[in-house]
C-alpha cells in the first residue's frame, strides 16, 4: 500500500493519496476527524490551531461509507490559505508579497538553511513550507484509516505521553489503560506529572523557549511472525525506526529496552520461552518489545520515540542572515511551545501505516473478508 502525501503549511490544501488498499474496509469517517481535532490540541500548542479546524474531504476511492480498491484521495483544506493567498499562490504572486513573507534568518534545527543551500533558494519560505509539521495533519487521517484497518483484524493502537522536558514518567501501565491518555491535556497518565510538565510549558512559554518529550506506542493483537529476518528491508523494526524516525522533529526511536540494553547482561535482557497446552509459546517479560529477529513475536510491540524541542523560539536562538551573512537573531512570528499530545497521535498513524503494510505484504487479499480469514488462520 503506497501513501503519498503533498501540499505546504500555508498552501491551499495538504493532499494524501494511498495505493492498495483492500475493498470493503469501511470506513468510520467521524473518527477520522476526532483524530485530526486531537492532533490539533494539547497543552502547549500555539496560535495556527485557532485557525484551522481541520477535516478531511474523501476525493477518490470511497462509496457509501466503504472503499472501492481504487486509490483513496484525501483532502484537507488549510483554512489560513486565505491569508497567505498573494503570496503562496501557484499563479505569478507580487514581489513585495513575496517579500513580506519571506525568511532569511534561518532558524537553527529547522530546515532552513540546509535546504537553502541544497535546493539553491534564497527564501527559506520555499523550504519551510514543506518541511513544517503541519503536513502531520494529512498523515494522521491517512494514519486513521490504516488503523481501522488493523482494528478490523482485532489489531488496536494506543500511546501516551513517557516525558516532557525532563519530567519523566516511569510508570507501567497495562495497554487496556493507555486510551486514557487521549482526554487529558499533555497525554500524560499520571496527574501529578502532567500538572508539573504544564507548569514547565509555562515556564518556557515565558521565556520565549520550546520543549520536546517521549511518546510511547504500544501494538496489541499483532499476531506472530510479521516482517521478516530474510532481508534487512523486510525487518518489522527496521521500518518501523523509518517511519517513526520521518516525523518532524523526531530523534530517536526506541524498541522495548531499547538504549537500555546495552548497559545489562543477556539474562537481564533476552526474554526467556515457555510454553503451556491450550496458550502455546509465551513470555512472561517483554523486553524484547515485541520484535525479535525483524518478526513480531506475537508479543504487544512497545516503541519510544524522542521528540526534540520545536526550532521555531520566540526567544529566536543566534543565527546569520542569509544574504548580508551578518549575525542576526533567527525568525519566529508564532509558535507551538511543546506539540507532544499531537505526537502521539501522528506516531500512532505512522505505526499503523507500517503494520497495515506488512500484513499486506503477507496475507495479500483483495477484500477485507479475505484478509479478515487469513488473519484469523494464523496461529
Ligand atoms: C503546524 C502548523 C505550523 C506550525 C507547526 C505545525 O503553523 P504556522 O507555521 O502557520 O504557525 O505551528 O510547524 C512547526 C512546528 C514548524 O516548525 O514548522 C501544525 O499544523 O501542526
Amino acid at each position: 500500500m503506497k501513501l503519498t502525501t503533498a501540499g505546504e503549511s500555508h498552501g491551499k490544501a495538504l493532499i494524501a493519496v494511498i495505493e492498495g488498499l483492500p475493498a470493503h474496509l469501511r470506513l468510520n469517517i467521524e473518527k477520522i476527524n476526532a483524530a485530526l481535532a486531537r492532533r490539533q490540541s494539547g497543552y502547549g500548542r500555539g496560535g495556527r490551531q485557532k485557525i484551522e479546524k481541520d477535516q478531511v474531504e474523501i476525493l477518490t476511492g470511497v462509496r457509501n461509507g466503504e472503499t472501492l480498491g481504487s486509490p483513496v484521495t484525501l483532502c484537507i483544506y488549510n483554512r489560513d490559505f486565505e491569508n497567505w493567498k498573494s503570496s503562496m499562490s501557484a499563479e505569478a504572486c507580487e514581489q513585495a508579497k513575496m517579500q513580506e513573507k519571506s525568511l532569511t534568518k534561518v532558524r537553527p534545527g529547522h530546515a532552513d538553511l540546509t535546504g537553502m543551500l541544497k535546493f539553491e533558494q534564497e527564501d527559506a519560505r520555499n523550504i519551510l513550507e514543506r518541511a513544517s509539521a503541519r503536513e502531520t495533519a494529512i498523515r494522521v487521517a491517512a494514519g486513521e484509516i490504516y488503523r481501522q484497518y488493523l482494528s478490523a483484524l482485532g489489531v488496536e493502537i494506543e500511546g501516551y505521553v513517557k516525558e516532557v522536558c525532563g519530567i519523566k514518567d516511569e510508570g507501567r501501565y497495562a495497554f487496556e489503560t493507555l486510551a486514557r491518555a487521549k482526554t487529558t491535556e499533555l497525554g500524560m497518565l499520571n496527574a501529578e506529572l502532567e500538572s508539573q510538565a504544564k507548569e514547565k510549558i509555562a515556564a518556557l512559554r515565558a521565556q520565549g523557549d520550546t520543549a520536546g518529550g517521549v511518546v510511547e506506542i504500544r501494538v496489541k493483537g499483532l499476531k506472530c511472525g510479521f516482517g521478516s529476518m530474510m532481508t534487512y528491508a523486510e525487518k518489522l523494526d527496521a521500518q518501523l525506526a523509518q517511519g517513526l524516525m520521518s516525523i518532524q522533529a523526531i530523534k530517536g526511536v526506541e524498541i522495548g529496552d531499547g538504549f537500555g540494553v546495552a548497559s545489562k547482561s543477556g539474562k537481564d535482557v533476552h526474554d526467556e520461552i515457555f510454553y503451556e497446552d491450550g496458550k502455546g509459546f509465551y513470555r512472561k517479560t517483554n523486553r524484547a518489545g515485541g520484535i525479535e529477529g525483524g518478526m513480531s513475536n506475537g508479543e504487544e510491540l512497545v516503541l519510544r520515540i524522542a521528540m526534540k524541542p520545536i526550532p521555531t523560539l520566540m526567544k529566536g536562538l543566534q543565527t546569520v542572515e542569509f544574504g548580508s551573512k551578518e549575525v542576526a537573531v533567527a525568525a519566529s512570528e508564532r509558535s507551538d511551545v511543546c506539540a507532544i499530545f499531537a505526537l502521539e497521535t501522528i506516531a500512532e498513524g505512522v505505526v499503523a501505516e507500517v503494520l497495515a503494510n506488512a500484513v499486506e505484504k503477507r496475507l495479500g487479499g483483495d477484500t477485507m473478508a479475505q484478509i479478515c480469514t487469513r488473519y484469523d488462520a494464523l496461529p
